[in-house]
């Protein structure tokens, strides 16, 4: 089976999630720096202020990285066009179908991943060239489909015949363990990644993933039909709120949005919007990048061992 080091020229089998608003180039450089890849989140950004990240990432790190595209960024056309001719050779969607695009990219000869929730879009990306994809579960922060990690996983790769990387609810050499045995070639870390010294939320933000226990994430905006899983606190309640009132999807999704940057860049822990996955509270501690993705790996060989 190929493997996803070999795939991406990287020295651990971690990819970054995206992480709009919160994955800047110098977030992404210092992934790629630790040894996974650093992908830039496009969502949130313009298009030009993502190349200005994209220029930034390139003087900071000579590791490979990638972007990862935010389909409901009004910008993403332009986006999708910008980033051929910046040179980015890895390329991870979000939130959308990104087949309008892939022609371009796969004639670039660029790796494209996308991220699915459900196995009709793997399939479908499989079809439009597409190198692999990422099955996300519904552990996931942010936007997130229905489907768990465990069921979701075996049943994209029982559809496809790209490899399958695993994302929602990893966060140790457990998790790591578990998408391997589910046969899974990698795996797409968010949460875990709030936790790192290098990560530049407020430190409110990282206090409050670490005080969030099990159950303290909420998924939002399911009536909406933008399902987006967030750390349980008043805008939580006000967005459900908002909801019950009959309030429109572009509405809310500029609600979000807004809320998240409130969370990310003014600390606000009360009407910002902390997106975290369920994994959060599994999550207990501030490390380094290089750290986290050891004792990471060196968990999962000890796991494999003990198997
Ligand atoms: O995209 C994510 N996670 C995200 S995006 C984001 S920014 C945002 N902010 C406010 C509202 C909405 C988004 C925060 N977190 N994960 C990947 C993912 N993609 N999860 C689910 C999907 C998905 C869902 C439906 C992909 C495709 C899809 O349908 C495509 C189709 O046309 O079949």
């Amino acid at each position: 089976m190929m493997k996803l080091n070999e795939m991406l020229g990287i020295e651990y089998p971690f990819i970054q999630g995206g992480m709009a608003n919160i994955a800047t180039g110098e977030f992404a450089a210092a992934v790629s720096n630790a040894g996974g890849l650093g992908l830039i989140g496009a969502g949130g950004m313009r298009t030009e202020m993502l190349r200005e990240h994209i220029r930034r990432c390139k003087e900071l790190t000579d590791k490979p990285f990638g972007v990862n595209l935010m389909l409901m960024n009004p910008d993403a056309p332009e986006m999708a066009k910008m980033i051929v001719e910046e040179g980015v050779k890895i390329v991870t969607t979000g939130a959308g179908s990104p087949a309008a695009y892939m022609p371009l990219w796969k004639e670039h000869g660029m790796i494209v991943i996308p991220v699915v929730s459900a196995t009709a879009l793997a399939t479908r990306m499989e079809r439009y060239g597409a190198d692999a994809v990422i099955a996300e579960g519904t552990e996931s922060g942010g936007h997130v489909g229905e489907m768990t990690t465990m069921t979701l996983v075996p049943q994209v790769i029982d559809s496809v015949n790209i490899p399958v990387i695993a994302a929602g609810g990893i966060a140790d050499g457990r998790g790591v363990a578990a998408a391997f045995a589910l046969g899974a070639i990698g795996v797409q870390l968010g949460t875990v990644l709030l936790a790192s010294e290098e990560c530049p939320i407020h430190q409110n933000y990282k206090d409050a993933v670490l005080k969030t226990k099990d159950n303290g994430t909420i998924v939002t905006g399911r009536i909406a039909g933008t399902p987006v899983r967030i750390i349980k606190n008043v805008m939580a309640r006000e967005y459900v709120k908002r909801e019950m009132e009959g309030a429109d999807k572009m509405e809310l999704e500029q609600y979000t949005l807004g809320s998240l940057r409130r969370a990310v860049f003014d600390g606000d822990t009360k009407t910002g919007s902390l997106m975290a996955g369920q994994v959060a509270g599994l999550v207990n501690e501030i490390r380094p990048l290089r750290k986290i993705f050891e004792d990471m790996y060196e968990g999962y060989r000890k796991v494999v061992a003990e198997l």
